[in-house]
């Protein structure tokens, strides 16, 4: 947690930007596993709340009331049989002194204070809910369906916390530096590891020990996989194979919240194929070049664009593209190879944001998302970048053989795409490379004073040296 000031001076901020009304900022609950003691380990807070409270104790909810400038705290003391199973915890009164509140109020205060509310036509701001205990508790004090709270979560109030959030503050920025260390114990926790033999879930789970040792916990489930192919795939029981690579996408959060996230690949017996040094260089040089270009004031589609450009003209080189480069990526030729964004906003959330809403987060009136285009609506980040934004920068070529069979079957983009040497890559996987930019001034740093090894030497090297 900041300073007391610190949360102050983000209520006063917000109540400035929304206006007028009343806010209700939810805390999380504990969240069931299995039964109703037996939670998802460790407790994870809302971002936003701990964004103007600070908070990390389950069961409590921010009210602030805008028109009669009063920050109040909801939340009951604990009894004495919690006292007897979980220690003696913080008092309410307590918790409004670290936050800097007006008052506490028990939390049966909070239909009282939505009753009034709703009698005055005053305008309640909720963000979108994204737990089903929080849409059963706002349907029970506002009487709005959980299936039209989205619609019902105030704009004003979404509008006014992506502008705070997107810009770190510094102490921010030094917390994502914490992440950052730890992220780079993972990933060459990860290469020390990787070797043919061990099975992927084996890697993984001592990947994960490391956020949960150092941190609070991973920022998002650990990918890691010998199907780098398959965005989103979970590590397996798969054995790790001679000649195969492993692409490990992971990331830590501190205790405060504040993520990382990182993405290696890796021959798994420690020396690339020529054939994938190939695809590895290009996806290499494209990551370096969004570290290049990325500056205020440039929109990052623009960036992608730019680095989808560079990856399509590349490809061309080793006969797998073809055409005129600009028409191709026009026509969304490149996402056969590449069919997500370069990268999104990062911050206490790895998707900075997301349960606002993609659309209110990285994009504006100016920038809107294409979401028509096979790979370009998978753009979570689009907008100018100002200086304090974090995102990432993550490239990668990924050989998926039921999209290449699908094209191929409809000739889709054919003028610009060789399927026939696509065949021979049916079983390559997937090569990613992910490093978190900072935007500055003048232009912009990736976060982490260590790199962990990305060139390929290097990564041959640390696997040699720590077989
Ligand atoms: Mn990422």
């Amino acid at each position: 947690m900041f300073d007391t000031a610190t949360y102050i001076r983000r209520r006063n901020e917000l109540k400035k930007l929304v206006k007028e009304g009343i806010i209700l900022l939810f805390g999380n609950n504990e969240s069931p596993a299995n039964f109703p003691n037996n939670g998802y380990y460790p407790f994870r807070q809302d971002s936003s709340f701990l964004y103007y409270f600070g908070l990390q104790r389950d069961g409590l909810v921010g009210v602030i009331d805008i028109d009669n400038d009063r920050d109040i705290l909801i939340g009951n003391d604990i009894d004495i049989e919690d006292i007897v199973w979980y220690g003696s915890v913080e008092s309410m009164d307590e918790m409004r002194q670290r936050c800097g509140a007006h008052e506490t109020m028990p939390m049966k205060a909070l239909k009282t204070i939505c009753n009034e509310a709703l009698g005055k036509h005053r305008k309640i701001h909720f963000l979108p809910p994204y737990r089903h205990d929080i849409k059963i508790l706002i349907f029970d004090l506002l009487g709005i369906h959980p299936g039209q709270q989205k619609d019902a979560a105030g704009m004003d109030l979404i509008k006014a916390v992506v502008k705070m959030r997107s810009t770190k503050e510094e102490q921010e920025i030094e917390e994502l530096e914490r992440a950052a260390v730890i992220g780079y114990k993972m990933h060459t926790t990860a290469m020390r590891l990787t070797k043919p033999g061990v099975t992927e879930k084996f890697v993984s789970g001592q990947v994960d020990g490391i956020a949960h040792s150092y941190g609070s916990m991973v920022s998002f489930p650990t990918i890691y996989t010998q199907h780098g192919e398959i965005l989103h795939g979970a590590p397996s029981m798969n054995i790790l194979e001679e000649g195969r690579l492993v692409l490990c996408d992971a990331g830590a959060e501190t205790i405060n919240n504040y993520c990382s996230d990182n993405t290696r690949t890796m021959p798994v017996n420690g020396k690339f194929t020529q054939q994938q040094l190939e695809i590895y260089s290009i996806v290499e040089a494209c990551h370096d070049y969004a570290l290049k270009i990325a500056k205020p004031g440039m929109k990052y589609a623009d960036v992608h664009f730019a680095v989808c450009r560079l990856m399509f003209d590349r490809l061309k080189e080793l006969g797998l593209a073809k055409g005129d480069t600009e028409e191709a990526v026009k026509a969304g030729a490149h996402a056969i190879f590449l069919p997500h964004g370069l990268g999104h906003m990062m911050g206490m959330d790895v998707h900075d944001m997301e349960n606002l809403d993609q659309i209110n987060v990285g994009f504006d009136e100016e920038t809107r998302p294409n979401l028509e285009q096979f790979g370009t609506n998978c753009l979570r980040m689009g907008r100018r970048l100002e200086a304090g934004f974090v995102v990432t920068d993550e490239p990668g070529i990924y050989f998926i053989p039921a999209l290449i069979d699908a094209w191929k079957a409809k000739g889709h983009c054919k003028d610009f795409l060789n399927f026939d040497k696509l065949e021979a890559y049916k079983d390559f996987g997937g090569i990613r490379i992910e490093d978190d930019l900072l935007i500055t001034k003048d232009g912009c740093r990736f976060i982490g004073k260590d790199r962990i090894p990305y060139h390929p030497k290097d990564i041959e090297a640390f696997m040699a040296a720590n077989q």
